[in-house]
């Protein structure tokens, strides 16, 4: 019997980084853990092939009885259509991933099964079930999985030279409870942790492979600290032994700022970047959002605590909040600048079915039904410029959109990038001889289509701004090279991305 893994295209999103690939001379930034992970849970006596459409084409034809279709809710339109095409052709189409806990009943529509939330224990009942000739039509998996049952994904069966990072994910779910957040309801409010033994086994089968950095894809890395700094002290260790020189980028809170022995075993073990959601600068808006482990605390100083370790601060932002009015955007601009936020990703805060700010604003009847429930996930520029669902109570949602394509235009201009650029050089550490990047021909090439870019394609401002930060590189700071090479690709893309955000929304009016 023969599995057909798919994971189907995705739109661009500030988060993909899309728009930079064509430099980095890849064709997608990071790897799907799902496709490899079902792969290691598939009975060895079937045959699987993994197809991931964003880096190679679903072939027209197979030999594969059962079609395993792998999605978000921003894959939607690409996962139906792969659905409606394959069951066209006499396939069984099976569909998973958190596209079926917010859209359950399309997923029922266009799959012969549906499996809802982790697959660790459902796949391989479903196998068993399918060779009985009795598959089910919905598997849903009631309590949080045991993460020691989650096996060591099957990476190789992808085709590893296509992306930009490989990716691993050592834990699910997060202690906090921010108030518009779904990853405690769908991953759990205490993370769950594999053992370590097989998270370094990971980590070497991907350095073998020839990789040489991994994006842990946890929803909070520090949510449980003593296993957190318990794994940082094994990788500490086994960094000297691998193939390649590896280096490592997480999502974690503000608060790590304040545990320096968390800050210093990550600089120690290579980790390079922190996804941080800061969301607002103020501290009763913080409170608002229920975002407590930070609410206390003086975001400009921890940002650059953090930096102080050499880690960079990769910080979400968001507009729209509850009290938000037309003023609050121009504050929260100065917070990006004042306490030099780089790179940065913004968005609207939206309400998600299951969080306490979905009830809230049930309650006050501030939702609007969108096509999809999740903003910025857009599959047409009518849908990319509505980036929430939430009614704002101190401005008429045309104001709410002019103020976002201003915000935006403003925090992703040449002169603001070159100004926080200015600020990034002149603050942070880094130890020389482990920061830079390996010269070979990889990241020769990588400068060379980068300064092609930014010399001849990027346009006079974003030349004049490249110019002004290469030399102050050179002269100050030549240790961050390879810092300043990440921040100028994702300059690329978030540029791009944004300012068509923005373009649509002020076209629109
Ligand atoms: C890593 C990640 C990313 C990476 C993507 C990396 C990549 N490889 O492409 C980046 C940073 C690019 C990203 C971006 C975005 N992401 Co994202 N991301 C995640 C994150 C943190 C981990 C995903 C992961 O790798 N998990 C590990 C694998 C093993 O788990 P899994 O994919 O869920 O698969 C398991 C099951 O779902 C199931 N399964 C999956 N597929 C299938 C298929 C079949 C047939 C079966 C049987 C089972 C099955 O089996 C697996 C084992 O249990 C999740 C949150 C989370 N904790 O899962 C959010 C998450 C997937 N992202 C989400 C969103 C919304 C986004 C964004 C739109 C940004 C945003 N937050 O607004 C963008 C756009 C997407 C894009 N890629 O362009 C949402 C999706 C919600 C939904 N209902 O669909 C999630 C769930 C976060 C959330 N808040 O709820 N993301
Ligand atoms: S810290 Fe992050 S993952 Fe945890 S609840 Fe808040 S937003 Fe969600």
């Amino acid at each position: 019997m023969k599995i057909l893994f798919i994971n189907p295209k995705h739109h661009p999103h500030s988060m993909n980084f899309v728009h930079c690939m064509d430099i980095v001379g890849v064709k997608y930034s990071h790897l799907p853990l799902s496709l490899p992970t079902l792969a290691a849970l598939t009975p060895a006596e079937c045959q699987v092939e993994l197809i991931d459409e964003n880096v190679e084409p679903v072939p027209h034809t197979t030999d594969a009885e059962i079609i395993a279709l792998s999605g978000s809710v921003p894959q939607r339109k690409r996962v139906f259509e792969l659905a409606e095409t394959f069951r066209k052709m006499g396939k069984f189409v099976a569909v998973g991933g958190p596209i079926t806990f917010d859209m359950l009943e399309e997923c029922r529509e266009h799959a012969d099964a549906v499996f809802i939330g982790e697959a660790e224990y459902t796949w391989p009942q479903f196998i068993r079930d399918y060779r009985q000739k009795n598959p089910k039509s919905v598997y849903r998996q009631e309590e949080f999985i045991n993460m020691e049952d989650s096996p060591v994904p099957h990476f190789h069966l992808l085709k590893n030279s296509q992306y930009a990072s490989a990716c691993i994910q050592v834990t699910r779910g997060c202690p906090n409870r921010c108030g518009f957040c779904d990853i405690p309801v769908k991953y759990g409010g205490q993370p769950r942790s594999k053992k370590i033994i097989q998270v370094l086994q990971e980590i070497r089968a991907l350095s073998g492979i020839g990789h040489d950095s991994i994006f842990i894809v946890d929803d909070n890395f520090a949510g449980n600290r003593p296993y957190a700094k318990a794994l940082l002290k094994e990788i500490v260790a086994l960094l000297p032994s691998l193939p390649t020189r590896m280096y490592f980028y997480t999502q974690a809170t503000l608060d790590v700022a304040n545990d320096e022995e968390l800050l210093a075993l990550m600089r120690d073990a290579q980790f390079r970047r922190l996804f941080i959601g800061v969301e607002t600068g103020e501290k009763e808006e913080l409170r608002g959002l229920n975002k407590r482990h930070q609410s206390e605390m003086d975001a400009k100083q921890a940002v650059e605590k953090i930096r102080a370790y050499g880690i960079t601060v990769w910080a979400g932002i968001m507009f729209g909040l509850e009290g938000d009015d037309p003023a609050a955007f121009d504050k929260r601009i100065q917070f990006i600048l004042e306490a030099d936020l780089i790179p940065v990703q913004v968005g609207l805060l939206q309400a998600i079915p299951g969080t306490a700010l979905y009830r809230k604003a049930g309650d006050e009847k501030r939702l609007l039904k969108l096509p999809s429930i999740l903003g910025l996930t857009a599959l047409s520029e009518e849908e990319l410029s509505k980036g929430t669902n939430l009614v704002p109570s101190k401005m008429s949602g045309e104001e709410l959109e002019k103020n976002f394509a201003r915000a935006l235009k403003a925090v992703f201009s040449p002169e603001v990038f070159e100004i926080k650029m200015a600020q990034y050089l002149g603050s942070g550490a880094r130890d020389l001889k482990t920061s830079m990047p390996a010269l070979n021909l990889k990241t020769l090439m990588i400068l060379a289509r980068m300064l092609n870019f930014y010399l001849f394609r990027a346009g006079g401002p974003a030349r004049k701004m490249f110019f002004n930060v290469t030399r102050k590189l050179i002269t100050k700071k030549m240790q961050s090279l390879d810092e300043v090479v990440f921040h100028l690709l994702a300059y690329k893309h978030l540029r791009t991305h944004y300012y068509r955000i923005a373009d649509i929304c002020e076209s629109r009016r």
